[in-house]
């Protein structure tokens, strides 16, 4: 809600050289809070892999979703790769710069790929964040981006469940890396919706997942590390499924 002095509506109030974050009413906090992101991961697009511990898998049966924060620039890779399967070249996401399609989906046999290349999409490059959220819509995958409803891909096959276990690379080609930061990659069995997309995404500020969802998300990368690590811990409710990093360099873990 603003805060309204005279007649002037604002949306930083300082004390002094601090920053209000939150008013009260007696004692009733009147500002809704955006979530936290901590830091995230900055890939330089040369070569960086990441393997989880083991695969990250939903069955095509059951309902899921996948959700991340992106941020690419004008030095984003011509193709980017978010999440694949190592040993395959079947599985893979990608976000594309400069021609279409500009997101990928493919899960199944090659070619039975869901592709988005509406112009909306063409700006996400543009050295901002934003929200990317798949669902899972019987045998075809759905894309929410920040909030807008793109609906299915038109793949002519169907797909099959969720199956990854490498971020960054497509490693089983070596040829595709991602230059992109990314934050707060959400894989989790549940019934996904626009609303549900739209709720995460908050107009930008984000939601605490877990508040949206109603529970710990069973996978969650949420990159709250210190440079120079190389593990990062699922804090997800599934329990115990590093993400370990390779050939990572300079500052890629940073304050979001
Ligand atoms: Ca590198
Ligand atoms: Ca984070």
């Amino acid at each position: 809600m603003p805060i309204e002095l005279g007649s002037t509506d604002i949306t930083t109030l300082k004390l002094g050289s601090t920053d209000v974050s939150q008013v009260y009413l007696g004692t009733t906090a009147l500002l809704s809070t955006s979530y936290n992101f901590g830091n995230a991961i900055f890939p330089d697009g040369v070569n960086d892999d990441a393997l989880t511990a083991s695969t990250l898998s939903i069955a095509g049966t059951t309902d899921w979703i996948v959700s991340f924060w992106i941020k690419g620039s004008g030095s984003s890779n011509a193709t980017n790769m978010m999440m694949t399967r190592s040993n395959t070249n079947g599985n893979y996401i990608y976000m594309r710069t400069g021609s279409t399609p500009y997101i990928r989906w493919q899960h199944g046999a090659n070619n039975t790929r869901h592709d988005w290349s509406d112009s909306g999409l063409s700006g996400w490059d543009d050295g901002n964040w934003h929200h990317v959220y798949f669902y899972r819509v019987t045998n075809d995958r759905h894309l929410v981006f920040d909030g807008v409803d793109y609906g299915d891909g038109g793949a002519s096959a169907a797909q099959s469940g969720v199956d990854f276990n490498s971020f960054f690379s497509r490693y089983n080609s070596s040829s595709f890396y991602s230059n992109v930061a990314m934050d707060d990659v959400i894989i989790h069995s549940t019934t996904g919706s626009v609303a549900q997309a739209q709720a995460l995404y908050n107009s930008g500020a984000g939601a605490n997942p877990t508040t949206v969802l109603g529970a710990t998300p069973e996978h969650w990368y949420k990159f709250d590390i210190n440079n120079g690590d190389t593990t990062v811990p699922n804090s997800g409710s599934a329990g115990t499924n590093d993400l370990t990093l390779s050939n990572f360099s300079g500052t890629y873990i940073q304050a979001h």
